[in-house]
């Protein structure tokens, strides 16, 4: 443990100085303050919360969003595609995969599909896709401006024996853009989901469906690579083998096909669609009991916009007796709609099968909170806010900060300890990020403290301080790597940076 003398008014002499106080008056406060001794101290940390994916296999930090989550075994794969735009657009070229077996401990399999390897795809239109495991064979349904059929949006598809890839697309679109006539953009066929289960009489289906403002279904044949001739009249008809669905309420895109299952494996119940619903975009679900009828019955909105992204994208999967709800965000530094990274929350339905309200967090499954509290008793809070449907609200910079905001709720006093943004092998580093709005950060700002997304990538420092035993002689005090020798404190209700001469009770603080 590093130790380092702190004289109080040494302090004092020098800002007097600057300000032009008396030399007299600064010498009469060096004789009243005692020397204290800064000691950094390692508190405890927060290693797996949200995001999980956001990093390679060196470590080094990569976006993606839009994930697609597949179980195979004792294996958990996580398909993102790769997010590399460094302007508000989308510059996608790759999909990309992590695995884990236990949730908690996450691993880079690198990038299983190049758009550029997909004959039709323009190179930097990887968009959302799902990896689905039949007979053996992995199959990466795909979405990508097409560089023939007008430049429109496709679903494609390509194929493996292992779903860490090669995938080898099948050479052409599954669905043409141009095929689904009802089109009110060129966007319309993206975002496809697979779904396959054997009725009660014994027959499998395999549904596809995917959509933007529309919501397409149809059903493929045993190769998983080709529309069902379902009416076997010799040709593949729109309105008759692929189906235009009324879309639930406020459906924009992303829909995910899910059904629960029983003890013994069994499904049961509805199917389940969730989906991207308005804009900024809420997560929804709806339901119904025969995919092709399209008759969904709306369950509700199931999570707000995200405090960072303008898109969500949902993916909900069953592993080891659980149920996952994964979906995407921007809290990585510069983090945005076009730069996204994949967190994930469990999903515990409710008795009568619906889907409860499931809060962003930054701790997901794994990770854990804490509340700081001011010697004075003054809980770090920050205020308590809706995320805004509306894009210019974004990015969140300058929220309000400290402890006597009336109508806060007490998830806005609940704070993820990290490790220090600026250096993450600083023991004495931390970060200290919000429980309920992911990606937003204590930042110090000069004089004061405020809750910031670093929506620049520049803010590491400012959102980084460094753990000190408490100077009022107990607890632990932070001060700021970006402004040495500032504290954080709580002053009169505000969060603020003191350094030290005043109240110590209001920069020293319990972690509990
Ligand atoms: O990643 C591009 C598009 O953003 C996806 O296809 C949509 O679902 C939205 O997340």
């Amino acid at each position: 443990m590093k130790k380092r003398l702190f004289s109080f008014g040494l302090v004092f002499l020098m800002v007097a100085s600057c300000f032009g106080c008396s030399k007299e008056k600064a010498t009469e406060e060096v004789a009243k303050n005692e020397e204290v001794e800064i000691v950094p101290t390692t508190i405890e940390k927060s290693e797996y919360g949200n995001p999980i994916t956001g990093f390679d296999a060196s470590g080094k930090m990569i976006y993606g969003g839009d994930p697609a989550a597949l179980v195979d075994g004792d294996t958990v794969y996580l398909y993102t595609g790769h997010d590399t735009a460094s302007n508000e657009s989308y510059k996608i070229p790759e999909w990309q995969c992590y695995s884990t077996k236990d949730m908690k401990n996450w691993k880079y399999e690198g990038v299983v599909l190049k758009a550029k390897d997909i004959s039709w795809a323009d190179d930097n239109s990887a968009w959302a896709g799902q990896v689905f495991k039949y007979n053996d064979k992995y199959y990466f349904y795909t979405c990508s401006w097409a560089n023939t059929d007008e430049g429109k949006q496709s679903i494609g598809v390509a194929v493996s024996d292992s779903p860490l890839g090669p995938f080898t697309d099948i050479g052409q679109p599954l669905v043409k853009g141009s095929f689904t006539t009802d089109e009110t953009s060129t966007w319309n066929d993206i975002d496809p989901t697979v779904w396959v289960e054997t009725d009660a009489n014994g027959v499998e289906h395999r549904y596809l469906a995917w959509g933007n403002g529309k919501l397409y279904m149809c059903e493929l044949n045993e190769d998983m690579t080709s529309v069902k001739d379902i009416d076997s009249d010799g040709q593949i008809i729109f309105g008759k083998d692929v189906i235009s669905q009324k879309t639930p309420n406020s459906y924009t895109e992303a829909p995910w096909l899910y059904r629960r299952k029983d003890e013994n494996g069994k499904y049961y119940g509805d199917y389940y669609l969730f989906y991207a619903y308005g804009w900024r975009e809420q997560l929804a679900y709806a339901t119904c009991d025969d995919l092709m009828s399209g008759n969904w019955k709306f369950g509700g909105v199931i999570m707000v916009p995200t405090a960072t992204s303008d898109t969500n994208h949902p993916s909900v999967i069953d592993f080891n007796g659980k149920t996952y709800f994964i979906y995407h965000n921007g809290s990585l530094p510069k983090g945005s709609g076009y730069r996204r990274v994949v967190c994930v929350e469990e999903l515990v339905f409710d008795d009568d099968g619906k889907v409860p309200y499931i809060t962003e967090t930054a701790t997901g499954i794994n990770g854990e909170t804490w509340t700081i509290t001011s010697l004075n008793g003054d809980k770090l809070t920050h205020i308590k806010y809706e995320n805004s449907s509306s894009d210019g609200s974004y990015p969140y910079l300058g929220v309000k900060l400290g402890s006597d905001f009336k109508n806060a709720a007490d998830a806005d006093s609940l704070w993820q300890i990290t490790p220090g943004k600026a250096d993450k092998n600083n023991d004495n580093y931390v970060s200290i990020e919000s429980y309920n709005k992911p990606g937003m950060y204590v930042t110090a700002a000069g004089k004061d403290c405020n809750l910031s997304q670093d929506s620049t990538g520049s803010a590491s420092k400012s959102q980084t301080f460094i753990t000190i035993e408490g100077l009022a002689g107990e607890g632990i005090s932070f001060e700021s790597v970006k402004f040495k020798g500032k504290y954080l404190a709580i002053v009169d209700g505000k969060a603020t940076l003191v350094d030290g001469t005043g109240d110590k009770n209001d920069c020293t603080f319990v972690i509990e």
